[in-house]
């Protein structure tokens, strides 16, 4: 009989764009590989789950992407090089700094004499020009590849289709499972095809479990990587024995478990053997420094732990 994850894959059609997505993906991995580089996989942002297969409504997941856009910088200046799987039109690496109208505020325009031209604000321009240049340096060195996702189907077939070009990497591939990824869908089979009519009365929507992924690639898709999922609560008293339940299921390497509150500034990681929090106090957040910066530094440290011990 196949398993739930299986039937998934048989039951639901990969989107649209999926074999060039697959092509790049493999075009990029391919070309790190050879020149033996560290990888991470980013998910980032929340999938919908649609209503219609015309789809005009959805159940949409909460993530704005700030976690896993802002731990994408944080990867490069680690030197890893960035799989940035996100949902489309989530927060990305380096524009997530200019958010709204700011970056149009930080413009000037000049349009005396013959020609028009734009220039950065004098005192916009400290701020304007370290992100440009570390966005050259990973967009010309292409060290960051862009893949978006909506629903949790197409999150589901992009996952996969990563993890198979990850494989390769073995030890060198870290997968960082930041988005939030929705516990419940309409299978394909009971979603109608067109805009469900308000003149038929309210509808009763049933939603059924979605397979757990974790399962498949720990054993199967990438056995070799270090692999760290998420996992987001809002009820601080479950939060830790959630983490350890999951890490004991699935034999990963690290959860770092977060409250929804709190999460800007306090997240605990979780491994097999311990817990430890790891925190920003006011003053630094004050100073502008991110949460991520320090989560990411303990997991590139543990992940290099992992490979050396690997070496004895
Ligand atoms: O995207 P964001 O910065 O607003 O939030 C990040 C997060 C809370 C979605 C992420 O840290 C997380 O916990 N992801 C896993 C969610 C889950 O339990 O499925």
């Amino acid at each position: 009989m196949a398993s739930h994850w299986e039937e998934f894959y048989s039951t639901h059609l990969p989107p649209t764009d999926f074999e060039d997505n697959r092509k790049l993906l493999k075009e990029f991995c391919e070309r790190h590989h050879k020149t033996n580089q560290r990888i991470v996989l980013i998910t980032s942002g929340g999938t919908t789950v649609p209503l219609e297969h015309n789809t005009v409504r959805f159940v949409d997941n909460f993530s704005a992407g700030t976690r896993g856009a802002a731990s994408a910088e944080y990867f490069l200046e680690h030197d890893y090089m960035v799989i940035f799987l996100h949902r489309l039109k989530s927060l990305e690496p380096f524009t997530r700094h200019f958010t709204g109208q700011m970056f149009l505020d930080m413009l000037e325009l000049n349009d005396r004499g013959p020609s028009t031209t734009i220039t950065v604000k004098p005192d916009c321009v400290d701020i304007v020009a370290p992100i440009l240049a570390r966005y050259k340096n990973a967009q010309e060195g292409g060290r960051i590849l862009y893949v978006t996702f909506t629903s949790v189907s197409d999150y589901f077939w992009l996952l996969r289709a990563a993890c198979e070009c990850l494989a390769a990497f073995q030890s060198n591939a870290l997968l960082y499972l930041a988005a939030a990824v929705s516990d419940f869908y309409i299978p394909s089979s009971e979603m109608p095809t067109h805009k469900i009519q308000s003149q038929n009365g309210a509808p009763t929507i049933s939603l059924q479990l979605v397979p757990k992924l974790l399962a498949p690639l720990v054993n199967l898709w990438v056995p070799h990587a270090y692999v760290v999922s998420f996992k987001l609560e809002t009820d601080e008293s479950i939060l830790i024995a959630k983490a350890r339940d999951s890490i004991n299921k699935y034999k990963h390497k690290l959860v770092i478990g977060n409250i929804l509150q709190s999460r800007r500034y306090r997240v605990v990681f979780v491994t097999p053997q311990s817990n430890y929090e790891v925190v920003l106090t006011r003053d630094q957040m004050l100073n502008g420094m991110e949460i991520e910066d320090s989560i990411v530094a303990n997991v590139v440290d543990s992940h290099s732990d992992f490979i050396s011990n690997l070496q004895y």
